[in-house]
């Protein structure tokens, strides 16, 4: 606190704040004045008077509130990360027919990292958005709605849509608004769809990404576990590890530099919240995703934003990976795998697929790598 003393007439004044230990000078003359600079250190109702005798009493004196320190701001540690279990059903045998899809976009505060949030965008408020399943010649009537508390506009863009920039031109939304559109899906596949509003880069990399799964005619064979997994990039002013709110960094987006990488939105999002379960002997079948927007996925998976794999025979959109995805849980000795981004970014990203024995047994839990599992 900085204060001015000006004395208005002849006599000679000072001021005194008893409770926090601070005097002025004292001032003699009209016009004489003097500054002083102090730190409230102490909270409370506190007088302030004249330290000249008899002035107090004469009646100078005030009061001085001094607020506590607010407390620390409690972090909003909603969890924005879907479970890998969070999709529908295989769709089975059945006729085409028009699938209806709404889709509403979610800006809020989210978990990024254990005391660390961030400012995320979203497909219906967790990232990745949710999980579409279709079957070929299905066609998709899709809805978007912007709430009207958002600060952007926002869109979709379905690499599954034939055509060019999968429907976002026909999808961008205002804040408040609602538009629709409907594509028939014509190749089975697994897509990537992304926000792709300007910057589209940002909306990304702010969580605006999920998958279409296209099945073919016939299905796909089942399983006993299904995953839903997709890596992100999330690029912050703070460096990674940093606690409290993360301020997004357009500069480190225009430099490819992310702070984290993430599966399913945070940082141990499929590890430690969410991990993926499976017995002994289970068959899983994962999909993944990288939704980008700039790095491509470790180990074998390199494919950029918009890859994303499934099964080697369907048509898997710009994936070069691509053997076994559906695969078989088996007890094998603990291997070590190394993922290049792993390193690189002090294994902010991992995952666990456990596995369990059955009860007589004991529980299994065996890490690895959803991304570098492939074989
Ligand atoms: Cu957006």
């Amino acid at each position: 606190m900085q204060l001015t003393v000006i004395n208005g007439e002849g006599t000679e004044h000072d001021i005194v704040f008893p409770n926090q230990d601070t005097k002025s000078p004292r001032v003699n003359g009209r016009g004489a004045s003097t500054t002083i600079v102090f730190r409230a250190t102490k909270s409370g109702d506190f007088i302030y008077f004249c330290g000249v005798p008899g002035h107090q009493l004469a009646g100078m004196q005030g009061q001085f509130l001094v607020t506590p320190m607010p407390a620390a701001q409690t972090l909003v540690e909603a969890d924005i990360s879907r479970e890998p279990t969070d999709l529908p059903p295989p769709i089975g045998k059945r006729d085409p027919k028009t699938v209806r899809l709404d889709l509403f976009t979610v800006e809020q505060e989210g978990r990024l990292a254990e005391a660390t949030t961030f400012g995320y965008w979203t497909f219906n408020g967790k990232v990745p958005g949710p999980f579409v399943r279709v079957r070929v010649g299905d066609t998709v009537d899709v809805h978007l709605k912007n709430p009207a508390d958002s600060n952007m506009i926002h869109s979709v863009d379905f690499h599954a849509a034939t055509g060019p920039g999968g429907g976002a031109a026909a999808l961008q939304v205002d804040p408040g608004g609602e538009k629709s559109m409907t594509f028939k899906a014509l190749i089975p596949g697994l897509y990537v769809y992304h926000c792709a509003t300007p910057m589209v880069a940002e909306h990304i990399a702010n969580g605006m990404y999920g998958m279409i799964l296209v099945e073919p005619e016939t299905g796909l064979a089942p399983v006993d576990h299904e995953f839903y997994v997709m890596q992100g990039e999330i690029y912050t002013e703070a460096a990674f590890g940093q606690h409290g709110s993360q301020e997004f960094s357009v500069e480190k987006l225009l430099n490819e530099r992310p702070e984290y990488f993430v599966f399913n939105g945070s940082v141990g999002a499929i590890s430690k919240l969410h991990p993926l379960h499976a017995k002994v002997g289970e068959t899983v079948r994962l999909f993944f995703g990288v939704g980008g927007p700039h790095e491509p996925n470790a180990g074998r998976h390199s494919d950029r934003h918009g890859g994303a794999w499934w099964r080697c025979h369907h048509r898997v959109q710009t994936s070069r990976a691509g053997k076994l995805h559906d695969r078989r849980s088996c007890i094998g000795p603990r291997r070590a795998r190394a993922c290049r981004s792993f390193g690189r970014r002090g294994c902010a990203k991992s995952g666990y697929l456990q596995r369990h024995r059955d009860a007589r047994h004991g529980a299994l839990n065996r890490y690895v790598s959803p991304t570098c599992v492939n074989r």
